[in-house]
């Protein structure tokens, strides 16, 4: 039996300070009607969707910080993507900004959830790779304060079997600079993962590194095929993206085959949905064969990728 999921990556254009989470979530519930109309199954949101970037700027007060972050999910602003999802049987991937009380003390995460088409949450995901800085840096055009605001996240990369709705899709996620690093695919690819949905906000300017400016958007797709290809799986990357608090991000949503292959992409930097038909058996001819894990890894010779953290020079 076929196992198709249509995804829809649900790319949100800027979203300023002063928009409040009942226009943003308006917003993004057009676009899961949209995504119904279009035969979706399954619709995935950017990063921190439902508030601005606001690691771009250095705060102090904690109640200031904490008005960008979640205490509960679902929420009074937060339940109508609940009751969408339930209302018109479409599973759905939020990003956000989680405050919660754990280990006895009050922690922070960037975090994703996967909630199925009957509206009950089925997997979450903490942010690992956290970019960026934990002091101000005034010298920058705007801050990227990440490991300020945010704990490292303390889940590692869950791959969880979504119910009978999905097919029993073998799903996965990641966060934004997670993206660029190699082991975050891997990880879900040696629980043989078959879609990872990921959202992000990518700055056009990179202030340590403004050469690099001219090649977001190819960096942006280059590592997210080589993902998919590397681990024959399905890739959803979803932006949030135009100019935001004078800060332009890019776009670039895309849903990427296991062949590696960029199936439908955005166009715009603003509110758009991206559709794809995949079948999440597409990666099994390369699982089989020359991403045969069991049957060509070597992990005694890859020690040193978990060994060692920063590079150390050969003498
Ligand atoms: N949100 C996030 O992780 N953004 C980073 C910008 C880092 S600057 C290279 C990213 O990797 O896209």
């Amino acid at each position: 039996m076929s196992r198709i999921v249509t995804v829809g990556a649900a790319q949100l254009g800027a979203i300023q300070r002063s928009d409040s989470r009942k226009a943003v979530v308006a917003r993004m519930i057009e676009l899961m009607r949209q995504a119904k109309s279009g035969g979706c199954d399954l619709v995935a949101f950017p990063e921190l969707a439902l508030t601005t970037f606001f690691p771009r700027w250095f705060m102090e007060d904690q109640a200031e910080i904490d008005a960008f972050f979640e205490q509960e999910m679902p929420s009074n602003e937060t339940a109508p993507l609940f009751n969408a999802a339930r209302e018109l049987g479409l599973a759905f991937m939020l990003g956000f900004a989680e405050k919660v009380e754990e280990e006895g003390r009050t922690r922070r995460f960037n975090t994703q959830i996967i909630v199925d088409k009957s509206g009950k949450p089925i997997a979450k995901y903490r942010k690992i790779h956290l970019p960026g800085h934990a002091e101000h840096e005034p010298w920058r055009a705007f801050q990227h304060l990440e490991k300020r605001y945010f704990e490292v996240g303390n889940l590692s990369w869950p791959v969880v079997r979504a119910g009978s709705d999905l097919h029993g899709a073998l799903l996965g996620q990641m966060i934004c600079n997670d993206r660029r690093w190699p082991e975050s695919y891997r990880v879900m690819g040696l629980q043989g993962v078959e879609m990872i949905l990921l959202g992000y906000n990518t700055p056009v300017h990179n202030p340590p590194a403004p050469m690099h400016d001219r090649l977001g958007d190819f960096h942006n797709h280059l590592v997210m095929q080589a993902g998919a290809y590397q681990n024959a799986t399905w890739v959803v990357g979803v932006a949030k993206c135009g100019l935001e608090e004078g800060c332009e991000m890019i776009g670039g949503s895309c849903i990427i085959a296991p062949t590696g292959e960029i199936v439908a992409q955005a166009v715009t930097r603003e509110d758009e949905l991206v559709v794809a038909r995949c079948d999440l058996d597409l990666g099994q001819s390369y699982k089989n064969s020359t991403f045969n894990f069991a049957r060509h890894r070597e992990p005694e010779q890859y020690r040193l990728i978990v060994e060692r953290k920063g590079a150390e020079l050969p003498r």
